[in-house]
């Protein structure tokens, strides 16, 4: 009863936001930030800045398609020059401001670049997932999802901590972070934006092929979690949910 009047007075506070979508603001590795796409900033002050480690996206608005090229790395993805350094097993914390909707399911994907991410193609990359956050208690459409959880209505910014895994082969890799919204019924929002990172450590272990994906490809969107409508009785007496894209490699 009490998040009522808190959400209407956050909302009001924010029209250049409108009442829709979002995306990845900030990285942070321990107590360093890394500063990422602003689309509210102009592009020619942010595109090629030494500093920049996020792939550039143009709006805040989702990709509705799983065929959609740009659903590997968001419109249109440029890549940037540098790259957050992170060792394998360390957090590495993605900043939202405002993240609004509240359910559906986020995942967090790597991918390895070889020699240099800022000439692969995002789309024939092999991703493989490695953490996922879904329904977290109760029903399809009134119980917990982490995408809620996360959400800070009090100024702060959502914060979604993601570890590397330890075990994890050091080299170039790029990092995905997906937010699929699906609270408008058979109209999934996917909100992917890309990181480049450099991963130190001394691990050796590589995802097997059964984990890797590419996108698009990874998603059906006849998949009953992506073609879904939370609004039907049958949702309300589901009490649980398929998070697409595979199983979570941990590299144990
Ligand atoms: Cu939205």
């Amino acid at each position: 009863m009490m998040m009522v009047p808190v959400l209407l007075a956050s909302l009001a506070a924010l029209p250049e936001l409108g009442f829709a979508h979002g995306g990845l603001s900030n990285y942070t590795v321990g107590d360093t930030w890394y500063r990422g796409y602003d689309p509210d900033t102009p592009a020619e002050a942010q595109l090629g800045q030494p500093w920049m480690i996020q792939r550039q996206w143009r709006t805040i608005d989702p990709i509705f398609s799983v065929d959609d090229p740009f659903i590997a790395c968001n419109d249109p993805g440029t890549a940037p020059p540098s790259y957050i350094p992170i060792e394998a097993g360390g957090n590495i914390t993605a900043v939202y401001y405002w993240w609004l909707h509240p359910v559906g399911p986020m995942t967090a994907w790597l991918a390895a670049c070889g020699d240099d991410c800022t000439t692969v193609d995002v789309n024939q990359v092999e991703w493989f997932k490695i953490w996922e956050g879904g329904l977290l208690e109760g029903n399809l459409a009134e119980g917990l999802w982490y995408q809620k959880e996360f959400q800070r209505w009090d100024g702060s910014p959502a914060l979604w901590p993601v570890t590397i895994p330890s075990a994890l082969r050091p080299g170039l890799y790029m990092i995905r972070h997906e937010i699929l919204s699906i609270h408008i019924e058979k109209k999934p929002q996917f909100y992917p934006e890309c990181a480049h990172l450099n991963i130190t450590g001394s691990g050796k272990a590589y995802p097997m092929k059964e984990y890797l994906l590419k996108f698009p490809g990874a998603y059906d969107k006849h998949d009953p979690s992506i073609e879904i409508d939370i609004y039907t009785e049958e949702a309300m007496e589901t009490f649980n949910y398929t998070i697409p894209g595979g199983p979570v490699w941990t590299g144990a």
